[in-house]
């Protein structure tokens, strides 16, 4: 036993050593080159919601200081007439992503005069929902992972009735995203909310496109609601590696009870104390302790 926990011990000295430095920094957890956004001129007339977002991220330390997005949205898209979706087809075809951030069927409302009221099959909204269903379809065949459907906010007027196609689809739009059934995991957001009494700082002139103010506010939004569904899968595990006493701390407290863990020959498991992930409790996780406690290793767990 003795013998074990000195060789595993040096072991991670071992590995600690001849691994570069940068192992234990906090590294950027996702790739800029994995997340695509495409959608219309919402998101590209200035591009600034995206710059914002991608700020989110890099304060979050999420995104690498120098690391961007793969943008391809284009003013004026439709989701219709192959519009939006072959923004994506161009993206896919230069390499796979993991991520699509888009929006998309504000301008499919702008096609042509029609009558209300509308419903499913109001020709502007049949075409987008089928738009987005196929483009979900194709996604999930190419391996994308997740989806963030970001939905406008209300117009700054009435604007020949856009305000009232927009409030048709996007409930239409959201229904049709969770009945899809071949689908990466996509989220649907209503961006109304974090845009309520601020309707004229937000919007340009033109009543529909955001300002400076309203893209960093809908950025902001956009990366909470991110950050609390675990978009990006890089949050904090809600299990505190090492914290055996689970006082909060991670000390000789619970580097003692981890040893008196592993005298009992009977020890039982316990996740909290697998600090490898490797579904054991042993030598090497009392070895990764000592040097987390010795300021070696630095995040737990260790792998
Ligand atoms: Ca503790
Ligand atoms: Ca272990």
């Amino acid at each position: 036993m003795k013998k074990l926990l000195l060789f595993s011990i040096i072991v991670v000295v071992i590995m600690a050593s001849f691994a570069p430095a940068t192992i234990f920094a906090a590294a950027p957890q996702i790739k800029g080159s994995d997340v695509m956004v495409i959608g219309d001129s919402y998101f590209a007339l200035s591009g600034e919601i995206v710059r914002a977002l991608e700020n989110e991220a890099r304060n979050a330390g999420v995104l690498g200081a120098n690391d961007r997005f793969r943008d391809y949205t284009v003013s004026g898209s439709t989701l219709a007439n192959n519009g939006i979706p072959s923004q994506y087809t161009n993206g896919i075809n230069s390499g796979k992503v993991k991520y699509v951030i888009m929006d998309g069927g504000g301008n499919d409302c702008l096609q042509g005069w029609t009558p209300a009221p509308y419903n499913e099959n109001t020709p502007f909204i049949k075409n987008a929902t089928d738009a987005v269903t196929n483009l979900l379809k194709k996604m999930k065949a190419d391996g994308v992972v997740k989806v963030f459907y970001l939905f406008y906010p209300n117009p700054n007027g009435d604007l020949n009735g856009l305000k009232a196609k927009l409030d048709a689809l996007r409930p239409i739009m959201q229904s049709t995203i969770a009945n899809t059934t071949e689908k990466p995991e996509t989220y649907f957001f209503d961006i109304r909310p974090a845009w309520d009494g601020h309707l004229s700082e937000y919007t340009l002139p033109d009543g529909i496109h955001p300002t400076t103010a309203g893209s960093v506010a809908t950025a902001k939004a956009m990366w909470a609601e991110m950050q609390k569904v675990n978009f990006f899968g890089t949050s904090t595990p809600t299990i505190k590696y090492g914290d055996y006493n689970n006082d909060g701390s991670i000390d000789a407290l619970d580097f003692s009870a981890l040893k008196m863990h592993l005298m009992n020959p009977t020890h039982a498991y316990n996740e909290v104390l697998d600090l490898n992930l490797d579904n054991t409790i042993d030598s090497i996780d009392f070895a990764i302790m000592k040097q987390y406690l010795l300021g070696i290793v630095k995040n737990l767990p260790y792998k």
